[in-house]
Protein backbone atom coordinates (compact mmCIF):
# COMPACT_ATOMS: atom_id res chain seq x y z
CA UNK A 1 0.00 0.00 0.00
CA UNK A 2 1.14 3.53 -0.84
CA UNK A 3 1.99 5.80 2.31
CA UNK A 4 0.69 9.42 2.00
CA UNK A 5 3.60 11.08 4.17
CA UNK A 6 3.97 14.93 5.08
CA UNK A 7 7.07 16.84 6.16
CA UNK A 8 6.18 19.97 7.07
CA UNK A 9 8.79 22.65 7.68
CA UNK A 10 8.41 26.39 8.13
CA UNK A 11 10.82 28.65 6.21
CA UNK A 12 13.76 30.76 7.91
CA UNK A 13 11.79 30.16 10.81
CA UNK A 14 12.94 32.83 13.29
CA UNK A 15 13.48 35.64 10.47
CA UNK A 16 10.07 34.63 9.31
CA UNK A 17 8.70 35.58 12.87
CA UNK A 18 10.48 39.17 12.84
CA UNK A 19 9.64 39.54 9.08
CA UNK A 20 6.05 39.23 9.84
CA UNK A 21 6.01 42.05 13.08
CA UNK A 22 7.81 43.99 10.97
CA UNK A 23 6.77 44.42 7.38
CA UNK A 24 9.56 47.19 6.95
CA UNK A 25 11.93 44.37 6.82
CA UNK A 26 10.57 43.03 4.23
CA UNK A 27 12.63 42.07 1.10
CA UNK A 28 15.65 42.81 3.15
CA UNK A 29 18.53 41.09 4.51
CA UNK A 30 17.19 40.11 8.03
CA UNK A 31 19.72 37.79 10.73
CA UNK A 32 18.98 36.57 13.62
CA UNK A 33 21.64 35.86 16.10
CA UNK A 34 24.41 36.96 18.36
CA UNK A 35 25.35 40.96 18.65
CA UNK A 36 27.54 41.51 15.64
CA UNK A 37 28.85 44.72 17.12
CA UNK A 38 30.36 45.63 13.75
CA UNK A 39 32.27 42.64 13.20
CA UNK A 40 33.54 42.41 16.62
CA UNK A 41 31.08 40.36 18.02
CA UNK A 42 31.24 37.08 19.45
CA UNK A 43 28.64 33.55 18.65
CA UNK A 44 26.90 32.68 15.71
CA UNK A 45 23.69 33.01 12.99
CA UNK A 46 20.57 31.44 14.45
CA UNK A 47 19.02 31.83 11.51
CA UNK A 48 18.68 34.10 8.46
CA UNK A 49 16.24 34.93 5.17
CA UNK A 50 16.71 34.01 2.26
CA UNK A 51 17.65 37.21 1.04
CA UNK A 52 21.06 37.24 3.79
CA UNK A 53 21.27 33.47 2.35
CA UNK A 54 22.16 34.82 -1.10
CA UNK A 55 25.08 36.77 0.50
CA UNK A 56 26.39 33.02 1.68
CA UNK A 57 24.92 33.28 5.65
CA UNK A 58 23.50 30.47 7.24
CA UNK A 59 22.67 29.15 10.51
CA UNK A 60 25.73 28.17 12.55
CA UNK A 61 28.14 31.13 11.14
CA UNK A 62 30.23 33.25 13.02
CA UNK A 63 28.33 36.36 13.40
CA UNK A 64 31.27 38.10 12.71
CA UNK A 65 31.89 36.77 9.63
CA UNK A 66 28.21 36.94 8.38
CA UNK A 67 28.60 41.07 8.82
CA UNK A 68 31.49 40.75 6.70
CA UNK A 69 29.38 39.72 4.01
CA UNK A 70 26.55 41.57 4.67
CA UNK A 71 27.35 44.56 6.98
CA UNK A 72 24.35 45.94 5.77
CA UNK A 73 22.01 43.48 7.09
CA UNK A 74 19.28 43.74 9.92
CA UNK A 75 20.85 41.99 12.83
CA UNK A 76 18.00 40.98 15.23
CA UNK A 77 18.73 39.36 18.49
CA UNK A 78 16.37 36.12 19.10
CA UNK A 79 13.26 35.84 21.14
CA UNK A 80 12.47 32.51 21.99
CA UNK A 81 9.16 33.08 23.81
CA UNK A 82 7.67 35.01 20.58
CA UNK A 83 9.30 31.71 18.46
CA UNK A 84 7.46 28.94 20.88
CA UNK A 85 4.83 30.91 20.95
CA UNK A 86 3.82 30.94 17.12
CA UNK A 87 5.40 27.47 16.93
CA UNK A 88 2.69 26.13 18.80
CA UNK A 89 -0.30 27.76 17.13
CA UNK A 90 1.32 26.38 13.98
CA UNK A 91 1.97 22.88 15.37
CA UNK A 92 -1.96 22.96 16.53
CA UNK A 93 -3.45 23.79 13.26
CA UNK A 94 -1.28 20.78 11.26
CA UNK A 95 -2.58 19.12 14.52
CA UNK A 96 -6.24 19.15 12.44
CA UNK A 97 -5.00 17.68 9.29
CA UNK A 98 -4.46 13.82 10.68
CA UNK A 99 -4.09 11.86 13.87
CA UNK A 100 -0.91 10.67 13.04
CA UNK A 101 0.93 13.75 13.68
CA UNK A 102 4.54 14.34 15.26
CA UNK A 103 6.48 17.37 15.90
CA UNK A 104 9.99 17.09 15.48
CA UNK A 105 11.84 20.41 15.80
CA UNK A 106 10.55 23.78 16.53
CA UNK A 107 9.54 24.23 13.16
CA UNK A 108 9.06 20.65 11.89
CA UNK A 109 6.61 18.30 11.90
CA UNK A 110 5.87 14.85 9.89
CA UNK A 111 1.88 14.45 9.09
CA UNK A 112 0.39 10.33 7.84
CA UNK A 113 -2.41 10.54 5.91
CA UNK A 114 -2.10 7.20 4.27
CA UNK A 115 -5.92 6.98 5.11
CA UNK A 116 -7.08 10.38 4.24
CA UNK A 117 -6.16 10.62 0.93
CA UNK A 118 -6.36 7.97 -2.71
CA UNK A 119 -3.90 9.73 -4.51
CA UNK A 120 -0.52 12.14 -4.72
CA UNK A 121 -3.06 14.94 -6.69
CA UNK A 122 -5.03 14.53 -3.37
CA UNK A 123 -2.47 14.87 -0.82
CA UNK A 124 -0.85 18.32 -3.25
CA UNK A 125 -4.51 19.72 -2.61
CA UNK A 126 -4.50 19.07 1.25
CA UNK A 127 -0.32 20.15 1.37
CA UNK A 128 -1.35 23.74 -0.18
CA UNK A 129 -4.37 23.87 1.72
CA UNK A 130 -2.01 23.53 4.57
CA UNK A 131 -0.02 26.31 3.21
CA UNK A 132 -2.86 28.79 2.46
CA UNK A 133 -4.12 28.27 6.70
CA UNK A 134 -0.96 29.20 8.01
CA UNK A 135 -0.39 31.76 5.51
CA UNK A 136 -3.79 33.45 6.57
CA UNK A 137 -3.72 32.78 10.22
CA UNK A 138 0.27 33.12 11.24
CA UNK A 139 1.45 34.81 7.99
CA UNK A 140 4.48 32.99 7.48
CA UNK A 141 4.81 29.90 4.80
CA UNK A 142 5.79 26.57 5.20
CA UNK A 143 7.57 23.95 2.87
CA UNK A 144 5.74 20.74 2.53
CA UNK A 145 7.64 17.50 1.32
CA UNK A 146 5.25 14.47 0.66
CA UNK A 147 6.55 10.53 0.17
CA UNK A 148 6.09 7.23 0.83
CA UNK A 149 8.59 7.18 3.65
CA UNK A 150 9.75 10.03 6.17
CA UNK A 151 13.30 10.31 5.41
CA UNK A 152 11.66 11.02 1.47
CA UNK A 153 9.25 13.48 2.46
CA UNK A 154 12.02 15.22 5.22
CA UNK A 155 14.59 15.19 1.81
CA UNK A 156 11.71 16.66 0.14
CA UNK A 157 10.48 19.33 2.23
CA UNK A 158 13.59 20.79 2.08
CA UNK A 159 13.97 20.95 -2.24
CA UNK A 160 11.93 23.46 -2.78
CA UNK A 161 12.08 26.06 -0.23
CA UNK A 162 10.56 28.47 0.24
CA UNK A 163 6.80 27.98 -0.08
CA UNK A 164 7.09 25.03 -1.86
CA UNK A 165 5.30 21.37 -2.54
CA UNK A 166 7.55 18.35 -3.08
CA UNK A 167 5.89 14.86 -3.83
CA UNK A 168 8.02 12.23 -4.33
CA UNK A 169 6.42 8.92 -5.97
CA UNK A 170 7.43 5.74 -5.56
CA UNK A 171 8.45 5.32 -9.02
CA UNK A 172 10.54 8.90 -8.86
CA UNK A 173 12.44 8.03 -5.84
CA UNK A 174 15.74 6.96 -7.83
CA UNK A 175 15.62 9.77 -10.03
CA UNK A 176 14.81 12.26 -7.31
CA UNK A 177 18.03 11.58 -5.64
CA UNK A 178 20.45 9.98 -7.42
CA UNK A 179 22.23 13.46 -8.08
CA UNK A 180 21.77 15.00 -4.15
CA UNK A 181 24.76 15.71 -2.45
CA UNK A 182 25.10 12.60 0.02
CA UNK A 183 24.63 15.46 3.05
CA UNK A 184 20.89 15.52 1.88
CA UNK A 185 20.46 12.51 3.95
CA UNK A 186 19.87 13.59 7.51
CA UNK A 187 22.25 12.19 9.57
CA UNK A 188 24.84 12.93 7.29
CA UNK A 189 27.35 16.26 8.11
CA UNK A 190 30.43 17.58 6.80
CA UNK A 191 32.81 14.95 8.77
CA UNK A 192 30.79 12.20 7.42
CA UNK A 193 31.06 13.68 4.47
CA UNK A 194 34.33 13.72 3.73
CA UNK A 195 35.06 9.74 4.88
CA UNK A 196 32.22 8.76 2.41
CA UNK A 197 34.03 10.84 -0.17
CA UNK A 198 37.37 8.87 0.43
CA UNK A 199 35.48 5.91 -0.42
CA UNK A 200 33.84 7.20 -3.44
CA UNK A 201 30.59 7.96 -2.70
CA UNK A 202 29.56 11.63 -3.36
CA UNK A 203 26.24 11.83 -4.79
CA UNK A 204 23.12 9.61 -2.89
CA UNK A 205 23.49 7.65 -6.74
CA UNK A 206 26.72 6.33 -5.80
CA UNK A 207 24.91 5.01 -2.62
CA UNK A 208 22.11 3.30 -4.52
CA UNK A 209 24.74 1.51 -6.76
CA UNK A 210 26.46 0.60 -3.79
CA UNK A 211 25.68 -3.27 -2.75
CA UNK A 212 24.31 -3.51 0.98
CA UNK A 213 26.67 -5.65 2.01
CA UNK A 214 29.59 -3.12 0.62
CA UNK A 215 27.94 -0.20 2.85
CA UNK A 216 27.79 -2.06 5.90
CA UNK A 217 31.55 -3.46 5.52
CA UNK A 218 32.57 0.35 5.19
CA UNK A 219 30.14 1.95 7.22
CA UNK A 220 28.83 -0.37 9.64
CA UNK A 221 25.10 -0.10 10.86
CA UNK A 222 25.22 3.33 9.83
CA UNK A 223 26.00 2.64 6.52
CA UNK A 224 22.93 0.05 6.57
CA UNK A 225 20.62 2.62 7.60
CA UNK A 226 21.67 5.26 4.84
CA UNK A 227 21.51 2.69 2.38
CA UNK A 228 17.96 1.91 3.32
CA UNK A 229 17.01 5.99 2.85
CA UNK A 230 18.86 5.91 -0.24
CA UNK A 231 16.63 3.51 -1.42
CA UNK A 232 13.20 4.20 -0.38
CA UNK A 233 13.44 1.99 2.90
CA UNK A 234 11.84 3.67 5.71
CA UNK A 235 8.77 2.15 7.35
CA UNK A 236 9.08 4.36 10.44
CA UNK A 237 5.83 5.37 12.25
CA UNK A 238 4.44 8.74 12.39
CA UNK A 239 3.88 9.24 16.16
CA UNK A 240 4.27 11.65 19.02
CA UNK A 241 8.44 11.91 20.22
CA UNK A 242 8.39 9.99 23.46
CA UNK A 243 6.75 6.80 22.44
CA UNK A 244 9.36 6.85 19.74
CA UNK A 245 12.47 8.26 20.77
CA UNK A 246 13.51 6.31 24.45
CA UNK A 247 17.34 7.70 24.04
CA UNK A 248 19.78 9.71 22.07
CA UNK A 249 23.21 8.42 21.74
CA UNK A 250 26.32 8.26 19.83
CA UNK A 251 29.85 6.00 19.51
CA UNK A 252 32.98 6.45 17.60
CA UNK A 253 35.22 4.36 16.97
CA UNK A 254 39.29 5.14 16.97
CA UNK A 255 41.22 4.50 14.09
CA UNK A 256 43.66 2.84 15.82
CA UNK A 257 43.33 1.65 19.47
CA UNK A 258 44.63 4.39 22.10
CA UNK A 259 45.40 5.23 25.73
CA UNK A 260 46.42 8.62 24.85
CA UNK A 261 43.97 10.36 27.17
CA UNK A 262 43.63 13.92 25.43
CA UNK A 263 42.71 11.58 22.28
CA UNK A 264 39.86 9.86 24.50
CA UNK A 265 38.74 13.25 25.99
CA UNK A 266 38.42 14.80 22.13
CA UNK A 267 36.73 11.95 21.17
CA UNK A 268 34.32 12.41 24.08
CA UNK A 269 33.55 16.43 23.27
CA UNK A 270 32.94 15.54 19.67
CA UNK A 271 30.19 13.41 20.51
CA UNK A 272 28.91 14.93 23.03
CA UNK A 273 28.75 18.14 20.43
CA UNK A 274 27.26 15.71 17.87
CA UNK A 275 24.77 14.61 20.63
CA UNK A 276 23.73 18.06 21.70
CA UNK A 277 22.84 19.51 18.68
CA UNK A 278 20.41 17.24 17.99
CA UNK A 279 19.01 18.02 21.81
CA UNK A 280 18.61 21.58 21.61
CA UNK A 281 17.39 21.46 17.78
CA UNK A 282 14.22 18.67 19.37
CA UNK A 283 14.15 20.93 22.53
CA UNK A 284 14.81 17.91 24.51
CA UNK A 285 15.93 17.25 28.45
CA UNK A 286 17.24 14.03 29.72
CA UNK A 287 18.37 12.62 33.64
CA UNK A 288 20.25 9.66 32.98
CA UNK A 289 24.00 9.80 31.17
CA UNK A 290 25.36 6.30 30.14
CA UNK A 291 28.97 6.42 29.10
CA UNK A 292 30.17 3.08 26.91
CA UNK A 293 33.69 1.91 26.75
CA UNK A 294 34.76 -0.59 24.75
CA UNK A 295 38.80 -1.64 25.06
CA UNK A 296 41.15 -3.91 22.71
CA UNK A 297 39.88 -7.28 22.49
CA UNK A 298 36.32 -5.95 22.27
CA UNK A 299 35.30 -6.06 26.16
CA UNK A 300 32.64 -3.43 26.54
CA UNK A 301 31.31 -1.86 29.54
CA UNK A 302 28.54 1.11 30.48
CA UNK A 303 28.36 3.00 33.26
CA UNK A 304 25.16 5.79 34.47
CA UNK A 305 24.22 8.39 36.10
CA UNK A 306 20.63 9.38 36.83
CA UNK A 307 20.12 12.77 38.18
CA UNK A 308 17.07 13.78 40.21
CA UNK A 309 15.78 15.95 37.45
CA UNK A 310 16.27 16.71 34.08
CA UNK A 311 19.19 18.90 32.33
CA UNK A 312 20.27 20.15 29.21
CA UNK A 313 24.02 21.31 30.07
CA UNK A 314 26.71 20.28 27.41
CA UNK A 315 29.47 20.68 29.89
CA UNK A 316 27.57 19.07 32.87
CA UNK A 317 26.96 15.92 30.59
CA UNK A 318 31.32 15.88 29.73
CA UNK A 319 31.89 16.18 33.45
CA UNK A 320 29.91 13.30 34.19
CA UNK A 321 31.26 11.15 31.13
CA UNK A 322 35.01 12.08 32.46
CA UNK A 323 33.76 10.89 36.18
CA UNK A 324 32.55 7.64 35.31
CA UNK A 325 35.30 7.12 32.53
CA UNK A 326 37.52 7.53 35.71
CA UNK A 327 36.61 3.90 37.17
CA UNK A 328 38.50 2.18 34.01
CA UNK A 329 41.92 4.45 34.89
CA UNK A 330 43.50 1.51 36.30
CA UNK A 331 42.89 -0.50 32.86
CA UNK A 332 45.69 -0.96 31.05
CA UNK A 333 44.70 -2.34 27.85
CA UNK A 334 43.94 0.67 25.22
CA UNK A 335 40.44 1.97 24.28
CA UNK A 336 38.74 0.99 21.24
CA UNK A 337 35.05 2.70 21.27
CA UNK A 338 33.49 5.45 23.33
CA UNK A 339 29.84 6.61 23.32
CA UNK A 340 27.54 8.80 25.20
CA UNK A 341 24.07 7.98 25.74
CA UNK A 342 21.16 10.05 27.11
CA UNK A 343 18.35 8.88 27.94
CA UNK A 344 15.02 9.78 30.55
CA UNK A 345 13.95 12.01 28.05
CA UNK A 346 11.64 14.28 28.12
CA UNK A 347 10.44 17.95 26.64
CA UNK A 348 9.77 21.02 28.69
CA UNK A 349 8.70 24.20 27.72
CA UNK A 350 10.76 26.08 30.20
CA UNK A 351 13.87 24.52 28.64
CA UNK A 352 13.32 25.18 25.14
CA UNK A 353 13.38 28.64 26.04
CA UNK A 354 16.56 28.31 27.63
CA UNK A 355 17.91 26.40 24.81
CA UNK A 356 17.12 28.63 21.93
CA UNK A 357 19.20 31.28 23.73
CA UNK A 358 21.89 28.76 23.90
CA UNK A 359 21.45 27.92 20.46
CA UNK A 360 21.50 31.32 19.10
CA UNK A 361 24.79 32.33 21.21
CA UNK A 362 26.77 29.19 21.29
P1 LIG B 1 15.68 25.13 10.41
O1 LIG B 1 14.36 24.59 9.99
O2 LIG B 1 16.88 24.27 10.25
O3 LIG B 1 16.00 26.48 9.62
P2 LIG B 1 15.04 27.65 9.15
O4 LIG B 1 13.59 27.35 9.40
O5 LIG B 1 15.53 28.94 9.73
O6 LIG B 1 15.32 27.72 7.59
P3 LIG B 1 14.77 26.75 6.43
O7 LIG B 1 13.91 27.62 5.57
O8 LIG B 1 15.99 26.26 5.73
O9 LIG B 1 14.00 25.64 7.10
O10 LIG B 1 15.63 25.58 11.93
C1 LIG B 1 14.47 26.16 12.53
C2 LIG B 1 14.87 27.26 13.50
O11 LIG B 1 15.76 26.76 14.49
C3 LIG B 1 15.59 28.42 12.84
O12 LIG B 1 14.69 29.40 12.33
C4 LIG B 1 16.44 28.95 13.97
C5 LIG B 1 16.73 27.75 14.83
N1 LIG B 1 18.11 27.28 14.57
C6 LIG B 1 19.15 27.81 15.35
O13 LIG B 1 18.90 28.62 16.26
N2 LIG B 1 20.43 27.41 15.08
C7 LIG B 1 20.74 26.50 14.09
O14 LIG B 1 21.93 26.18 13.89
C8 LIG B 1 19.66 25.97 13.29
C9 LIG B 1 19.93 25.00 12.17
C10 LIG B 1 18.38 26.39 13.57
MG1 LIG C 1 12.74 25.51 8.86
Amino acid sequence: MNRFIFHCDLDCFFAAVEIKDNPQYKGKPVIIGADPKEGTGRGVVSTCNYEARKFGLHSAMPISQAYRRCPHGIYLRPDGKKYFKISKEVMDILETYSKDFQRVGVDEAYLELTDLVRDFEEAEEIAKKIQKEILEKIRITISIGIAPTKSLAKIASDENKPNGITIVKTENIQNFLKDMDITRIPGIGKKTRLYFNKKGIKKIGDIINTPLNKMIELFGKHGKWIWNVANGLDNRKVKEFHEERKSISAERTFFTDTDDFKEILSKFEDINKKIHKSIVKHQITYKTITLKIRFEGFQTYTRSKTLPFHIQNEKYVLNIVLQLFREFSNNSKKVRLVGIKLSNLERTQKVRQKSLIYYAFT
